[in-house]
């Protein structure tokens, strides 16, 4: 089998014109064709004995590359990174047994965020399955909870139809990872390729797309009468491509508007209607906004239990709920809703934005001004303001803040790992555009900072892809600095190196009366030679008036791998931040509260 460029070309076009003549071709062939018809061109993987044929395959084609990582679970974050930022299904390959295993992470990490994945792993063959075979595992049981579906093929003949499933399921309606588990002898085994399937039934599985129009008016007449409206947003927008539908509504409605950690970017934070993030560690403005608004309306976002604080507070106050959501299932699941709006944003926002245009009825404009008078105030406390006077120690905020200063307005990524610095970066970066804050919210898996931003960066050649890590969360995948030596993805890493696990020192401090049980970080690397054994360039950055220049020249090197090591202040906090069981208007804002 040659699988070539050219070759892709003219079948696409014989296919337009005649019907295609079967050809006997093996599993490992049929995968490979299937994956190009997908319009696949990258593919994070690691080889092993069950998908030895399915390298072969590889090996013979030329529209498909290939990145070998390090360690699998890396395989499956670059893919999910690459989703994140481009909006395609994001593709992994890894073999049976421990390939699987270590994939699980990935696996679950994109599942908890909605990710759109495939992930093909080897099997061992079908007649040894159940008898403890070499590097047998059930990947099927092991992967059922944390995926939005898996197969197992048993028949290369259902190959081509598996694979379109699994790219279908993985993208429509809320997305997520698919599994496709192949046993060897299947991507041995020839059978007959009639061509990629133009559609596939299935009768069980029928998303929704256009919301209940009676729902959307009565939802519209909510907005129209209340005196206190307000928008949250989440990770659904930027998933269903649904950002200048919520800018035109926001705008048209004149309303404030916060986002979920997943959701940065979706309306510009640097827009005055934007109050920033809400949450255990959002803003004023965005918390007290959420508990004193008359009509809210969520849209793609699904009540997690860091933005809406403890229960009981959060529905102490009347107010009426609007929520928009693909998934039924994310409908009142931990808050009863009012008016539930299940499609997809896409659609019920463009519907909702007709119906506005309709009517030429707006808000109470005396009742809104009164409470963009409110929020002002709340906004005028400046909760994120911190303490940058002495230049000996650098403020890891300030580190944040320089780098979106230098890069604003430019085609940058920031990937993130998780802790201290995931909130800063999360806080002090001010996204204006969707796509571009890449991180792990549902699982917090730290580890994928560096593999996020290699994926992204492959699929993003021109723009500058930043990862701001910690010292801990950065040594879980430290080993793909070999990857992206090996496969030419120069990505800058800003370490906000505080010697510390910060985010559980954090936690002690507040809420273990400051017993800090293993989360001092001693032994560490020497980062600076760690990045240059590696291939790349290490700065180590110590002193405040230094952090610019160093990210200047990060910059500079544009097609070098860069490591700043910056050594940041061991002991901050980060602020605001809602305690564990309080409300969430009830934040510490600053070490004065503890
Ligand atoms: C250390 C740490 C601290 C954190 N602190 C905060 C914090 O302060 N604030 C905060 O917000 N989060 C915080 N998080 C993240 C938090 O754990 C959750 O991941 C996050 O709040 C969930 O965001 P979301 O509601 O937007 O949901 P997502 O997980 O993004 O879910 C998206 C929702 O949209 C729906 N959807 C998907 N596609 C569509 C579509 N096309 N149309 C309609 N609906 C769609 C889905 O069904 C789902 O219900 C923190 C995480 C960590 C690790
Ligand atoms: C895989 C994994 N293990 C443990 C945790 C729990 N955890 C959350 S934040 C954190 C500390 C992260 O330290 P570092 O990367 O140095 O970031 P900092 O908080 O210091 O900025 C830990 C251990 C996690 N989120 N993921
Ligand atoms: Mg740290």
């Amino acid at each position: 089998m040659e699988i070539s460029k050219a070759e892709l070309s003219s079948a696409a076009a014989a296919a337009a014109s005649s019907p295609a003549r079967p050809t006997e071709l093996m599993g490992a062939e049929i995968l490979v064709k299937s994956l190009q018809a997908e319009g696949v061109q990258h593919l994070w993987g690691y080889p092993g004995g069950a998908v030895l044929y399915i390298y072969d395959a590889l090996y013979k084609q030329d529209t498909i590359q290939h990145v070998l990582v390090r360690h699998e679970q890396a395989a499956v974050h670059a893919a999910d990174g690459f989703a994140r930022a481009t909006g395609e299904v994001g593709v992994a390959l890894v073999t049976s047994g421990p390939g699987l295993t270590n994939a699980v992470t990935g696996i679950a990490t994109a599942y908890t965020d909605s990710i759109p994945l495939v992930v093909i792993s080897g099997q061992t063959s079908t007649a040894s399955i159940g008898t403890d075979a070499f590097q047998e595992c059930d990947t099927v049981g092991i992967t059922r909870p944390i995926v939005k579906h898996n197969f197992l093929v048993k028949d290369a003949r259902d190959l081509a139809a598996t694979m379109k499933k699994a790219f279908h399921i993985a993208r429509s309606g809320r997305p997520g990872p698919v599994v496709v588990d192949i046993p060897k002898d299947v991507s041995f085994k020839k059978a007959a390729w009639t061509g990629y399937p133009q559609s596939i039934e299935m009768r069980s599985y029928n998303p929704v797309k256009k919301g209940h129009s009676g729902q959307i008016r009565k939802a519209l007449q909510l907005l129209l009468s209340a005196k206190r409206p307000y928008i949250y947003t989440g990770g659904g927008v930027l998933l269903g491509n649904a950002c200048n539908e919520l800018r035109t509504l926001v705008d048209m409605l004149g309303v404030p508007v916060t986002h979920t950690l997943m959701g940065l970017g979706a309306y510009p934070a640097s827009e005055r209607k934007y109050l920033g993030m809400l949450g255990m560690h959002g803003t004023i403005e965005a918390n007290n906004a959420m508990q004193n608004c008359d009509v809210l309306l969520a849209v793609g976002a699904r009540f997690d239990d860091r933005v809406i604080g403890n229960p009981k507070h959060f529905l102490s106050v009347e107010r009426k709920i609007i929520h928009i959501d693909i998934d039924p299932s994310s409908i009142s699941k931990r808050v009863r809703v009012d008016v539930p709006i299940v499609g997809d944003v896409k659609d019920v926002l463009g519907e909702l934005i007709a119906m506005l245009r309709e009517t030429a009825a707006r808000p109470d404009a005396g009742a809104l001004a009164a409470w963009w008078d409110t929020i002002e105030a709340w906004r005028a406390r400046d909760c994120l303001r911190y303490d940058n006077s002495n230049p000996e120690v650098i403020k890891p905020q300030y580190v944040v803040e320089t780098l979106f200063n230098m890069t604003r307005g430019t085609d940058t990524y920031i990937t993130s790992d998780v802790g201290q610095h995931q909130m800063w970066a999360a806080q002090y970066y001010r996204f204006d555009e969707p796509r571009r804050w890449i991180n792990s919210g549902g699982l917090g898996t730290m580890g994928v900072g560096i593999p996020y931003a290699m994926g992204i960066k492959l699929a993003k050649p021109d723009a500058e892809v930043f990862c701001i890590t910690g010292e801990g969360s950065v040594q879980m995948n430290i080993q793909e600095l070999s990857t992206c030596l090996q496969h030419n993805t120069p990505i800058k890493i800003c370490s906000l190196n505080n010697r510390y696990l910060g985010m559980v020192r954090q936690w002690q401090e507040i809420e273990y009366s400051g017993r800090y049980s293993h989360s001092y970080m001693d032994a560490l690397p020497n980062f600076v030679k760690l990045a240059e054994a590696y291939g790349h360039v290490g700065l180590l950055v110590e002193r405040s008036e230094d952090v610019e220049p160093a990210l200047r020249e990060a910059r500079r090197l544009k097609d070098r791998t860069v490591f700043i090591d910056f050594r940041t202040d061991p002991t901050e906090n980060v602020f605001p931040m809602v305690q564990a069981g309080k409300g969430i208007t009830e934040m510490l804002l600053g070490t004065d509260d503890l």
